[in-house]
This record gives C-alpha cells, sequence and structure tokens, in this order.
C-alpha cells in the first residue's frame, strides 16, 4: 500500500502486501518460527543480507501488517509492535535510559508509566522526576544535565490536560534530548505527535487503535531509523514480542478507527456539555469545552477533543459511590477507548486503598469520575446517566 494515501485508506489498507493466494485480510503466520530452504538461505537471514522471516520474536509477517501500518498513520520510519501498553512505555525508558540518566515526564501520566521509574528503574540508577508538563516553564526548569528524555502524555489520564507537543520539542531538542509523546488518548487520527516534532511516539493499542476491548497491546512508532533500530533491538532481546493473533485482531479493530473515534467523539461532546449543566456535577473537564484550560491548545494540535471526559461530583466520595452502584449501560471498568462506554470513579474503586499523597500524585481527587464514550446511542447514554446522577 502507497504510504502517500490518505489516512482513511491507509487505516483500512495500510501495511498490508498482496497475499500470494489472494486474501483480502493479512493471513496469520501463527508460527513460532520458520524454516530455511537451505544453509546459504538461513546465513544470509542471520547476516541482515535477506528480509526473510526467522523466529516470531525477531519479526513475523501478521505483526509486521500492524507495525507498518501504525507507522504509516504517525508518518514515522517504523513501528514496533509488542505485547502492551506498559511493554511500549518500558521499551522507550529501556532504549534511552541508563545508569545515570535522568527523564522528566508529565507528572498525571498514566500511573504504570511512572510507578515502573520510581519502583523499578530506579533500582537501576534511573532518575526521574514528574511535573505538569502544561507549564513549559517548569518543564525547562527540570531538565537538568544528565536528562536524556522528555516524556509527555498528552492528553493526560485520567485528567485530561493538554500539553504543548511542539513546544515541547522546541526545549527537548534545544537541550539535546528526545520527545516521547504517548499518544493513547487521540490515536493518530486525532493527533499525529511525530509532525509537531516529537521523536518518538507510542500507544496503548488496547483502547483507541484496537477499540473493542478485546485485546492488550503496544506500539512504538519511531521517527527515525536510528531510533527504530536501537528500540528494535532492545525489543527482541528483551523479549515483549506481540502475539500474530493479537496482531491480527488489532489489524482488523484498526480498520474501523476513524467512523468509531468520531461517533464516540460526536456522543463525547454532548455528553460533556450535559455533564456540565447538571445541577450534581461540580467541574466537566473535555478538551471540546470551552471552560477546559488549555481548549484553545487542544483546537489547535488535536484535531478533535476525543471521546474521554472527566467530571466531579458535587457530593465527593460517596456520590461517586451512589453513581458507580447506579449507571445501568455504562460498565464499571478499567481500560478505555472501546465502542463500549466504560464508566470509572478511582476513589472507590482503582485507588481506594491508594494514600492520599499517591493520589494527588496521579491527579485524582475524591469527586473524580472518569467516562470512556463508546458508540452506543447517545439519548440512551445520557438517560442512563440521567437516571444514576438524580439517586445522589
Ligand atoms: N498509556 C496510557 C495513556 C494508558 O492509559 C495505559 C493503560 C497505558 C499506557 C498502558 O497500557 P496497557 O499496558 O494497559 O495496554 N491505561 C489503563 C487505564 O486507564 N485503565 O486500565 C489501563
Amino acid at each position: 500500500m502507497n504510504r502517500k494515501s490518505r489516512f482513511d485508506t491507509l487505516l483500512v489498507h495500510g501495511g498490508q502486501k498482496q497475499d500470494p493466494l489472494m486474501a483480502v485480510n493479512p493471513p496469520i503466520y501463527q508460527t513460532s518460527t520458520f524454516s530455511f530452504r537451505n544453509a546459504q538461505e538461513g546465513a544470509d537471514c542471520f547476516a541482515g543480507e535477506s528480509d526473510g522471516y526467522i523466529y516470531s520474536r525477531l519479526g513475523n509477517p501478521t505483526v509486521r501488517v500492524l507495525e507498518d501500518a501504525v507507522a504509516a498513520l504517525e508518518g514515522g520510519f517504523g513501528g514496533i509492535a509488542v505485547a502492551s501498553g506498559m511493554a511500549a512505555v518500558t521499551t522507550v525508558y529501556m532504549s534511552f535510559l541508563g545508569r545515570g540518566g535522568h527523564v522528566v515526564s508529565t507528572d498525571a501520566v498514566y500511573g504504570a508509566s511512572r510507578g515502573v521509574l520510581e519502583k523499578h528503574f530506579s533500582r537501576f540508577g534511573v532518575e526521574s522526576t514528574f511535573v505538569d508538563t502544561s507549564r513549559l516553564e517548569l518543564v525547562e526548569a527540570a531538565i537538568r544535565p544528565e536528562t536524556k528524555l522528555l516524556y509527555v502524555e498528552t492528553p493526560a489520564n485520567p485528567t485530561i490536560s493538554i500539553t504543548d507537543i511542539a513546544a515541547c520539542a522546541e526545549i527537548a531538542h534545544r537541550h539535546g534530548i528526545r520527545l516521547v509523546v504517548d499518544n493513547t488518548f487521540c490515536s493518530p487520527l486525532l493527533q499525529r505527535p511525530l509532525e509537531l516534532g516529537a521523536d518518538v511516539v507510542l500507544h496503548s493499542i488496547t483502547k483507541f487503535i484496537n477499540g473493542h476491548a478485546d485485546v492488550v497491546g503496544g506500539v512504538i512508532v519511531a521517527k527515525t531509523e536510528a531510533d527504530h533500530s536501537l528500540m528494535y533491538g532492545v525489543m527482541t532481546s528483551m523479549g515483549p514480542c506481540m502475539d500474530p493473533h493479537q496482531a491480527f485482531l488489532v489489524t482488523r479493530g484498526l480498520k474501523t478507527l476513524s467512523v468509531r473515534l468520531l461517533r464516540a467523539q460526536e456522543n463525547a461532546q454532548k455528553i460533556a456539555e450535559y455533564l456540565e449543566g447538571h445541577p450534581k456535577v461540580a467541574w466537566v473537564r473535555y478538551p471540546g469545552l470551552e471552560s477546559h484550560p488549555q481548549h484553545e491548545l487542544a483546537a489547535r494540535q488535536q484535531k478533535g477533543p476525543g471521546a474521554m471526559i472527566s467530571f466531579g461530583l458535587k457530593g465527593g466520595l460517596e456520590a461517586g459511590r451512589i453513581l458507580m452502584d447506579s449507571v445501568g449501560l455504562a460498565a464499571l471498568a478499567v481500560s478505555l477507548g472501546g465502542v463500549e462506554t466504560l464508566i470509572q470513579h478511582p476513589a472507590s474503586m482503582t485507588h481506594a486503598k491508594v494514600s492520599a499523597e499517591a493520589k494527588l500524585k496521579a491527579g485524582i481527587t475524591d469527586d473524580l469520575v472518569r467516562y470512556s464514550v463508546g458508540i452506543e446511542d447517545l439519548d440512551d447514554l445520557i438517560a442512563d446517566l440521567d437516571q444514576a446522577l438524580a439517586r445522589i
């Protein structure tokens, strides 16, 4: 498929080569290993002089389809598909950080992206500083001579705070370091960080890219061949490779990214407006509302506000618990970005046993509810919220 095709064409055909048997969809090469016709062919493959496949940890044709498709959508040199979003995050950390190295990251970054640095990478002498990256002066001040990476999640999970990618790229490059962007909340449909100056973009494809809440996976896209080669080498030696069947399912989900996400986004805008006008709701954080502190930046940097909403309930913790026990259509579940609507109240669910200090670090207040908008009928979603809010 020609990489110059437009976005929606790349979604459907990206990464796919014509199959010898003319299958319309990429076959699932469910095999751990590949045989060589003779010793010379094996020697050429191992020497990198042939692009034949060797062993599925080192590369698999079904996985390659997904890697090439996402790389084309993000406009990067190449993709690396991995077993989970966290495998993508840690592969990037492993590739660019080492003893004495330092990373500056968004404070409200997804919890595990922070936790793995503080709990595990710290054991290997890697230091990390977390700041509100929407405030560029804090980013600039946190960079040290030993800083190797600026790591930004925008919009961030779950505060929906937005960071200026182009401005961060300028800061990072002035200091000779790389900018990495976690683009999970937008997907390449709504935001293309490499075009804004980032060096590496990554996703939990568990979310919008797959979109059906049936696969856990991750992908990294590098802008340059050198970074792709470095990260690919780390991935194949550490081993968090993606399984071919997982890749097949994600490639299938990816084809409908535009129709799913645009529809969910339409629902989200209407639901955010509904919530903003509701007397039991204290605040709503959605980039499509003028009340979002970075509404203008979102409009400039993103092609749309997305399908994730955070809101606060006037009754705090107890109101959150009642809301969770009263919704019927929205499922009480972590994760996000699927066709089905999910609702989460961290203070009474995922973070119920977490210290106040750790909650504060993650940007989680007792009243915060996170709502991942699906593609159900808008009136049904609003009716579900309406009856649940009435019980508070
Ligand atoms: N990056 C972001 C922005 C995420 O939201 C997540 C997972 C990850 C990375 C890690 O991806 P995973 O390994 O789970 O594929 N976010 C989750 C969430 O909000 N609830 O459950 C998982």
